[in-house]
């Protein structure tokens, strides 16, 4: 599959998630974090500022919000794994929160 991750470019892209907290999924070829917030404004307008780059990139993530945490897994369905569309979105992620 093209776009998926290969073993190279996994040590390569996902170590500084990894050290961001990002956590690659047992069960699954995909990323995992847990976003906590002062609030729930702070974490839905983290959420809506993700939300247009996934419409832009037409690539969503798989989350979950509950007041002011969001737990995020990032997977590329199309091709039933990680691709760099998953690291430019968590890239993206780690920079709305620094
Ligand atoms: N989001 N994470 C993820 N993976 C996809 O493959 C994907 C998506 N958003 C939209 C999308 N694919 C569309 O291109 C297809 O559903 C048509």
């Amino acid at each position: 599959m093209a776009d998926k991750l290969n073993s190279e470019e996994r040590n390569g892209l996902l170590q500084p998630l990894i050290q961001s907290g990002w956590k690659v999924q047992s069960n699954r070829d995909a990323i995992e974090k847990e976003f906590k917030f002062k609030d729930f404004n702070e974490a839905f307008g983290f959420m809506s500022r993700v939300a247009l780059l996934a419409e832009k990139m037409d690539h969503h993530p798989e989350w979950f919000n509950v007041y002011n945490k969001v737990q995020v897994t990032l997977s590329s369905h199309d091709v039933n794994g990680l691709s760099k569309r998953d690291i430019r979105m968590a890239t993206f992620m780690e920079k709305l929160i620094n």
